[in-house]
């Protein structure tokens, strides 16, 4: 095993044209990252505080959460001017500083692109409420009562119907997100080359690419045919009339041709795309096509999710991870690219999700970053996850932050026969806000995120999980992640090498080997808290020689029993 000290210095990825899949991205979600002037919220120059966590990690791209001016609805994802920094983020000139300072360390950076609505705080929707015969008023989806009611059934991602009224012009605007986010009309030719003006502000400002928000949702079916109602629900189910919509492909092409292609640059693009199939996500990111660099897609982080969606939570199903992550991973081989995520600001922490946040949380948090670093694909690793963190222990439902979590909520009591103790058991573990508790830096009062109040409560188990317990601790989760990251930038079979996928069939193992011809890796986990016999499982024969390039338990017979979460990494050549 490589010592910490003997890691390479990041700037080792060149300025070839697909750079990105040998790169490794880190996720900073400003707002719960690093505050420097103790308002309790993280700011630009608390991230710029903290680059030397970034460059020691070994990560070459960070992807910024929404920095943009923002009424702040939906944390930054609600954007009222795209050309400019939120206040409560800093200013442009600090966001300048921020890309020279990560491009002097060889890093790389990514802008959240939130362009399938605006806030109903951006000029372009004052003008197009401001009256029926505006110019911007077909910049948005408004349309007249249907039998005095709403135009569609469809339910909005955030509770309730997606249709706002709006009582000045006696006309309902759409809005899939919170009424505070209305959507954006594609279809209208100045809308998509406003867009194409903006993003192109800031490429030549020097970022790097885009992370584009629900971007499959823009080509709506302008019929707007009614959804579905399923059983218990009182809303219809839109999204299939508002997702992967009949112009999806020609809008993100015709993005590329403006935007990205006359410019001399290299750029890296993930959609994210919630539903998105494995057919279509071929079709986005076949290099062919100009349209993405990979997807983000939510198969197997809705694995989780019970019959009643996901507040409904069930345990994971490793057979299932296993078929889903293998088809996915077979599904882009030939064509196309994966993005490999666990965590995002959307989604509670993978250690307390898939792992073990109890006896065995470094292991398990050490195993699932390397079942998932090791598959062919992108990795993004979101803050707070290189220490493990975990979900957090919200005591009562006032802990609460995310407009997603408080219209459940209130949903969920106004309906009656739920008591606010059953709908915070419900809420806890799924909550979005899990993700979003402020970075855990040091053992000090707040983590050491903040010297004054923090907006959303430090998750209490700061005084042990931390970045400063684990800097100088080669058997931390931390120093595991450093060494993944590693391999990622010093084998190339981590970028390369097939995919296989062993014993899907078993329900604790998760076993894959990325191969070249005789160059071989195997990676062998044990998702569960007990002892496996691996080799009754899986014919080792060939693998009694080969080196252990990397494991999460101290090194022992390389054919022995796999010990509870414990994961080994053999190669061989
Ligand atoms: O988080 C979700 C539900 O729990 C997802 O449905 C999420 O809303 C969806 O993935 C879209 O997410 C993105 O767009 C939203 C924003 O709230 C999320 O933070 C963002 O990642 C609207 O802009």
């Amino acid at each position: 095993m490589t010592s910490v000290e003997s890691l390479p210095h990041p700037a080792q990825i060149t300025d070839e044209g697909e750079w990105w899949r040998r790169a490794v991205v880190y996720q900073v979600y400003p707002r719960s990252f690093a505050d420097s002037d103790g308002d309790g919220i993280g700011d630009l120059r608390g991230i710029i505080s903290r680059l030397d966590h970034l460059e020691s990690l070994g990560v070459d791209v960070v992807w910024l959460s929404p920095i943009y001016a923002s009424p702040h609805d939906d944390n930054g994802y609600d954007i009222s001017d795209y050309r400019a920094i939120d206040p409560v983020f800093g200013t442009l000139d600090d966001f300048d500083e921020l890309v020279a300072a990560l491009h002097a360390r060889g890093m790389r950076l990514v802008m959240d692109l939130v362009v399938n609505h605006t806030s109903d705080e951006h000029e372009w929707f004052r003008e197009s409420s401001s009256s029926t015969s505006n110019p911007k008023r077909d910049w948005y989806w408004w349309r007249p009562p249907r039998d005095g009611a709403e135009p569609t059934n469809w339910e909005s991602f955030f509770s309730g119907s997606a249709w706002q009224w709006d009582e000045a012009s006696g006309e309902y605007y759409l809005h899939l997100f919170s009424r505070k986010q209305p959507d954006l009309n594609w279809e209208n030719p100045e809308v998509r080359a406003a867009v194409h003006d903006m993003m192109g502000w800031w490429l030549d400002r020097g970022v790097d690419g885009f992370r584009m928000d629900v971007i499959n949702l823009i080509s709506k079916d302008p019929a707007l045919p009614d959804g579905v109602v399923e059983p218990g629900r009182t809303w219809g189910n839109g999204f299939p009339h508002y997702s992967y919509g009949p112009r999806i492909h020609e809008f993100l092409r015709e993005m590329n041709d403006v935007v990205f292609a006359p410019r001399a640059g290299t750029y890296l693009t993930v959609g994210e795309m919630p539903g998105v199939t494995v057919e279509q996500a071929r079709r986005f990111t076949d290099p062919d096509r100009h349209e993405v660099s990979m997807v983000f897609q939510f198969e197997h982080v809705g694995l989780d999710h019970g019959e009643g969606g996901k507040w409904d939570s069930r345990p994971l199903d490793v057979v299932e991870l296993k078929r889903s992550m293998k088809r996915w991973q077979e599904g882009l081989a030939a064509v196309g690219w994966n993005s490999l995520y666990w965590n995002n600001h959307d989604q509670p922490r993978a250690v307390s999700r898939f792992g073990d946040d109890g006896e065995h949380w470094a292991a398990s948090a050490m195993l699932l970053g390397a079942i998932l670093h090791l598959q062919r694909g992108t990795p993004f690793i979101y803050q707070g996850e290189e220490i493990g963190m975990t979900n957090s222990p919200f005591a009562a439902l006032s802990d609460l932050r995310d407009i997603e979590s408080l219209n459940y909520i209130a949903d969920a009591l106004a309906a009656g026969g739920s008591t606010e103790e059953a709908v915070l058991a419900a809420v806890r573990g799924v909550s979005r806000d899990n993700a979003r508790t402020p970075m855990q830096w040091d053992a000090s009062a707040h983590g050491g995120f903040t010297t004054g109040a923090p907006w959303i409560p430090v998750n209490p188990n700061h005084a042990t999980v931390n970045v400063a317990a684990q800097a100088g601790d080669e058997a931390s989760v931390l120093a595991f992640y450093r060494r993944l990251i590693e391999l990622r930038h010093t084998d190339p079979l981590v970028t390369t090498g097939a995919f296989e996928m062993l014993a899907p069939e078993h329900d604790r193992l998760f076993a894959f080997e990325r191969v070249d011809g005789d160059d071989r890796m195997l990676v062998l986990a044990n998702m569960s808290g007990s002892a496996l016999g691996v080799a009754e499982v899986i014919d080792l024969a060939g693998w009694r020689d080969s080196d252990l390039v990397l494991g999460n338990l101290e090194p022992g017979d390389v054919r022995a029993a796999l010990r509870p979460w414990e994961v080994r990494i053999l190669r061989r050549q």
